[in-house]
């Protein structure tokens, strides 16, 4: 053992409960497969406060039954599974979220809840009563995929959103996130900072699949998260007849937009970022109809502030040119964003010295917690993820390394819990 290594007996092969890993993995993940999951494309389709995330509440509620733990659902609507008092404090919390972007995959998220009670039920089974509380929690819309704005769960209970404006947050329906809670039986007038439940937590760790291809291995450890954020350009044009309407004549936001999507990808490329403008809304959506207003989200991510703001800037200025070119009216605003994370040092290194000699990873792909890194020491645990595609129904983990990514956390949990 290198220096300072204490690799958890649940790193020791063969472990005496990685069947039991395995099975539980097994159990979770089918339980949670058909809900919300398109039959045709085996995209899932799981947003907040719709049927299909009542079926996810539900499915967590028996979960934490079947294991025995207190369970609750806070007034921003994340879910909070308990071993122990929270009252005690100095709680270590693990889970992720059960959400999903339209058309995800199956591990993003729920492969972090599923293991959380899966590891639970393995430190259990060692018999050793845990020093500390121990819960497992479901951040409520992690993707943003229906009101726009991500980890909103997470950012509502650090404070990081105003819970006025989230009550104000519009679905693409235009149903507002205060009327979604209330369709569903939940009260938005509970919508806020929660620095009571936050108090009994000393440490928030995240397993989840990776979303990329650079882990050689089964599991890793989370370095640090990229800063990123969302902006909403919207242009304003003037619909017409695409039959009688001359060229000149015309104010066609789909021109800046077409100006912008491919400037989105150069700036990128020219500073070593992310750039991206896969969501598109075009009115009135007509085939012989010149549109009057097309909105579109840029999604931009680099590994340091710097050439994240350049990026963006270069995009705003192509926007702004553009639209003046063709008479567009432009508004860009900045829905949401995240700087960049460190993540805990502290953690990283018990959990470099628990797992033994795993990699490290940094990542541009965004987690509650790189919100709750704000209020709280966090850490993240990846498993290897064989097609590196995510936020696709071809996202893949194969079980063997969901298995150890369980067994990975159960060492790291175990250590904490002392
Ligand atoms: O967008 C992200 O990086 C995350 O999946 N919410
Ligand atoms: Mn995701
Ligand atoms: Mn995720």
């Amino acid at each position: 053992m290198t220096g300072g290594q204490r690799v958890s007996s649940f790193l020791h092969p063969p472990c005496p409960l990685a069947e039991a890993a395995r099975q539980g993995l097994r159990a979770g993940l089918e339980a949670l497969a058909p809900i919300g999951r398109d039959p045709g494309t085996g995209g899932y389709w799981r947003f907040s406060w719709t049927p299909e995330d009542q079926r996810l509440r539900a499915w967590f509620a028996a979960r934490a039954e079947a294991s025995g733990m207190a369970h609750e659902q806070d007034g921003n609507g994340n879910l909070w599974a308990w071993w122990g008092d929270p009252a005690a404090g100095g709680a270590i919390a693990t889970g992720s979220h059960l959400d999903s972007v339209p058309g995800g995959g199956p591990y993003d998220g729920p492969l972090g809840v599923v293991s959380g009670f899966v590891a639970l039920d393995l430190l259990r089974a060692r018999g050793v009563p845990p020093a500390r509380p121990l819960a497992v929690v479901a951040w409520c819309e992690e993707e943003g995929g229906r009101f726009g704005v991500a980890c909103l769960g997470s950012r509502l209970a650090t404070g990081a959103i105003d819970p006025d404006q989230a009550r104000a947050l519009t679905d693409p329906g235009g149903l507002t996130l205060a009327r979604a809670m209330r369709e569903a039986g939940a009260d938005p007038g509970r919508l806020g900072p929660d620095p009571e439940r936050l108090g009994h937590l000393a440490a928030f760790v995240e397993l989840h699949v990776e979303q990329g291809r650079g882990l050689g291995q089964a599991v890793g450890v989370g370095s640090a998260i990229w800063p990123h954020g969302r902006w909403r350009m919207g242009f304003q044009g003037t619909a017409d007849h695409a039959g009688t309407t001359r060229l000149p004549d015309r104010h066609d936001p789909m021109l800046p937009l077409a100006q912008v999507v491919l400037a989105t990808r150069s700036a990128a490329a020219s500073h070593q970022a992310l750039g991206t403008v896969g969501r598109v809304v075009v009115e009135p959506n007509a085939t012989n109809g010149v549109a009057g207003k097309v909105s579109a989200w840029l999604d931009a991510r680099a590994p340091d502030q710097g050439r994240l703001n350049a990026t963006v800037e270069v995009i705003r200025q192509v926007a702004s040119r553009a639209a003046a070119e063709h008479g567009v009216g432009l508004d860009f605003e900045q829905e949401s964003f995240t700087p960049r994370v460190e993540l805990d040092a502290g953690l990283r290194r018990r959990a470099r010295q628990v797992l033994g000699g795993v990699p490290e990873v940094e990542t541009g792909a965004g987690h509650d917690a790189a919100v709750l890194a704000s209020a709280l020491p966090t850490a993240m645990l990846f498993v290897r993820n064989p097609t590196g595609v995510s936020h696709s129904p071809a996202e893949a983990a194969g079980e063997d390394d969901c298995v150890a990514g369980v067994l990975a956390l159960a060492g790291l949990l175990e250590d904490l819990s002392r």
